[in-house]
């Protein structure tokens, strides 16, 4: 792979706080955080559009003692084959599941799916995390 070289520009106090940061997590270079840093910004803009193929994952924790819950979960997973690619499951407490739900295709209908699993009664919380493989 060729690589081109830039330069870039900080006010001492601004590249300093930078290294910082960069010590904290671990960087050992600054190019490395800097191409980072650039692939996050273009995948948090390409996911932002709607017909953009992602992948990702959606947490929930649901009580399985509410309704039909645990059902319903299954029959969603069920009718959405190509879209719910892979689950794992945790018993968490008594009563409380943790879900993992590996998710992919176009932006919006995993965002929808989320949507319709978040509304499920039962589901307390879910958390939707979508990137991409490539940038
Ligand atoms: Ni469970």
């Amino acid at each position: 792979m060729t690589v081109e070289r830039v330069g870039v520009s900080f006010e001492p106090e601004l590249l300093e706080k930078f290294d910082k940061l960069l010590e904290s997590k671990g960087y050992t270079n600054r190019s490395e955080a800097i191409r980072d840093l650039v692939r996050k910004s273009i995948i948090e803009a390409q996911i932002e559009s709607e017909e953009e193929q992602v992948i990702g994952t959606l947490t929930i924790i649901y009580d399985h003692d509410v309704g039909d819950v645990t059902n319903q979960l299954q029959h969603f997973q069920h009718f959405h084959l190509s879209e719910i690619i892979a689950t794992t499951h945790v018993h968490v407490e008594r009563h409380a599941c943790l879900e993992v739900l590996v998710v992919k295709g176009k932006a919006n209908s995993v965002r929808k799916l989320a949507d319709h699993i978040r509304a499920i009664k039962g589901v307390k919380h879910g958390e939707l995390v979508i990137t991409k493989s490539t940038v």
